[in-house]
């Protein structure tokens, strides 16, 4: 029997799609969603952390949403809206024993979070503009004082204050599930 094809599979292997169309497909973000097919297979993404040059929140060079809460062997895709990011997780910020995740610059990746706790990751043109952000899994507070002193650690004009605002989420996130 064969496995179940992911989305991202599908398209790439559609032969009816030309290359331009699957990328301009999968340039659509919201249209590439609304195409999903049902019944998913326990490895599709689930949820979605977007690079934007201007946030919908008007914030600039950052992930939105930049704290993600997830649940143990969740599955996220990192998608770009704009070209020039990519994402890596800080070698510092990850739960002992978890994997790295990462791509290059214009990569779209989706990565299964498998160990619970906080994991931190930035954008490597943008790190010195703030460009980062933060991925709890499960009950993620085992390492989060350790991702904490990695936080401010951090050097760049803005970077003291997005680590605040979203130490000021994650704190939000943890207390209202139970976990702070
Ligand atoms: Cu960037």
């Amino acid at each position: 029997m064969k496995p179940p094809l992911t989305h991202a599979h599908a398209l790439r292997s559609a032969p009816s799609l030309s290359r331009r169309n699957s990328l301009a497909l999968l340039g659509l973000g919201a249209a590439a969603l609304a195409m999903r097919p049902t019944g998913l297979t326990a490895q599709a993404a689930s949820q979605t952390v977007t690079a934007h040059n201007r946030a919908p929140d008007g914030v600039q060079m950052a992930f939105a949403p930049a704290v993600l809460h997830v649940t143990l062997g969740e599955t996220v895709r990192f998608d770009h809206a704009d070209r020039g990011h990519n994402v890596q997780s800080y070698d510092e910020m990850l739960p002992e024993g978890a994997a790295p995740f990462g791509g290059e610059i214009g990569e779209e990746i989706e990565f299964t979070f498998d160990t619970e706790g906080t994991y931190g990751y930035f954008c490597r043109p943008h790190a010195a503009m703030g460009m980062i952000g933060y991925v709890l899994v499960g009950d993620f507070t085992g390492n989060l004082d350790a991702v904490r002193a990695a936080s401010a650690e951090l050097r760049g004009p803005m970077m003291a204050r997005r680590v605040e605002e979203y130490f000021a989420e994650i704190t939000r996130i943890g207390q209202s599930a139970g976990l702070m």
